[in-house]
């Protein structure tokens, strides 16, 4: 059956750095403010300490009905036994982690043009993702911003569910799903703003105002 995003938002929990914040409270908030999957992002932990963190992230996102995505590491998901997990196009190949994690868990892949969104379908990716769409200065991508008519073009090209992401703000979020993303990830507009949890809630207001 083909995997569906739960809500519009692909929340990602990611510090940015901000010494204030924890990635578990920053979990905590995502979901309070009502996000549904979480992607844990944590890039600079040795091994051991994102083991501890993911458990963690985990019985918060259990405690919440959220499903829990871990980047990256294939590894980790496992061990926790997290709903699934992200890889990128240098990272773990999704055949790798799809044998790993087996059939039922959801393995998503980042994607920047129509030849990679198109062989991770046939590769049997669960979701992709796809940017950036705007500008960004949290992740040196390599890849120039590829905007909304480059969205709507991987839109037509394949079927899998599509969350788009780089330089997505609340206000840009309704747009994007409007050039045909199923859901729209976001970091810095989110992890910077002073209420996080009532960040996500304004997101998803806006994103349930364009729905109806
Ligand atoms: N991947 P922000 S862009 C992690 O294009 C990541 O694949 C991207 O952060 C891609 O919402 C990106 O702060 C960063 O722009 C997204």
């Amino acid at each position: 059956m083909m995997f569906t995003f739960p809500n519009p938002l692909y929340a990602i929990d990611d510090t940015l750095g901000r010494a204030e914040l924890s990635f578990l409270d920053l979990a905590e908030q995502l979901c309070a403010g009502g996000a549904r999957l979480i992607q844990l992002r944590a890039k600079d932990l040795s091994s051991r300490e994102l083991l501890t963190l993911a458990q963690q992230v985990q019985a918060v996102c259990r405690h919440h009905g959220c499903l829990l995505i871990i980047n990256d590491r294939v590894d980790i998901a496992l061990a926790v036994d997290a709903d699934g997990v992200h890889v990128g196009q240098e990272d773990l190949p999704l055949a790798a982690a799809r044998k790993v994690l087996g059939p039922h868990k959801i393995v998503g892949v980042s994607t920047h043009d129509p030849a990679q969104a198109q062989a991770a379908e046939r590769d049997g990716a669960d979701y992709i993702g796809f940017g950036p769409v705007f500008g960004t200065t949290t992740k040196a991508t390599g890849y120039s911003a590829r905007g909304l008519e480059q969205l709507r073009e991987i839109r037509s090209r394949v079927r899998l569910p599509i969350v788009a992401i780089g330089g997505i703000t609340t206000t840009r979020a309704p747009a994007t799903l409007g050039a045909g993303a199923n859901a729209v990830a976001m970091i810095s507009d989110l992890v910077l703003a002073s209420d996080v949890a009532k960040k996500v809630q304004e997101t998803l207001a806006m994103l349930q105002a364009r729905e109806t």
